[in-house]
């Protein structure tokens, strides 16, 4: 499987029921609240996923995804490290990171990640406490620099702004929340 360059982020079973069939996708379930509730949706998910050919990853917890035999997980900087979520989901697992700037790429290909997601690169109200934006030309200079591994950017993504993005591929949250079919179908296209 080539490796997807949408990332689709969600807690919604129904979202990833309707966005699973319509191209190459990558689905982060992220459940802020419960290691159980992440879990429960994980389960409903993964074989939403198998079905379709879409990846299935898990935001933060280690744990769930070893739980429901995932195909991977997406840690941060408060999470298990890469290369300890590397060593517990062993050598077939994708396992992502969260990056900031080059220097933590470089850290993460050392640590074993499959790639990083690497923001914010716009402005976004999702997640608190994030560090000011980087803007899409350092993000693009950053993923220039370190060709050996997918970067994925996250941070206020949309469809108008793929174009100026020069990174494997992006992961969003709110982008598709009012539409996830229309706006699964313009991203996939905008990056094919
Ligand atoms: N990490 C950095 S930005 C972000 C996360 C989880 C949220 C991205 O959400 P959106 O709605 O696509 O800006
Ligand atoms: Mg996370």
């Amino acid at each position: 499987m080539v490796f997807p360059r949408l990332h689709i982020i969600t807690d919604s079973l129904d979202v990833v029921r309707a966005v699973v069939g319509l191209g190459p996708v990558a689905i982060q379930i992220r459940v802020k609240s419960s290691s159980r509730l992440a879990y429960e949706l994980a389960l409903a998910a993964l074989p939403l996923c198998r079905t379709a050919g879409a990846l299935c990853l898990i935001d933060d917890r280690v744990e769930v995804a070893l739980a429901v035999g995932a195909d991977g997980v997406h840690v941060g900087s408060s999470d298990l490290p890469v290369s300890v979520a590397r060593r517990l989901l062993g050598p077939t697992a994708v396992v992502g990171g969260t990056c900031r700037d080059l220097a933590d790429i470089r850290r993460a290909v050392a640590d074993g990640a499959s790639y990083v997601g690497l923001g914010p690169v716009f402005a976004t109200s999702t997640k608190d406490g994030l560090p000011p934006p980087m803007g899409p030309a350092v993000a693009g200079a950053a993923a220039a620099a370190a060709p050996e591994i997918p970067v994925i950017a996250i941070g206020g993504i949309t469809v108008d702004r793929v174009p100026e993005l020069r990174t494997y591929g992006v992961a969003v949250v709110s982008a598709i929340a009012a539409d996830p079919v229309g706006a699964t179908t313009s991203f996939l296209k905008a990056l094919s």
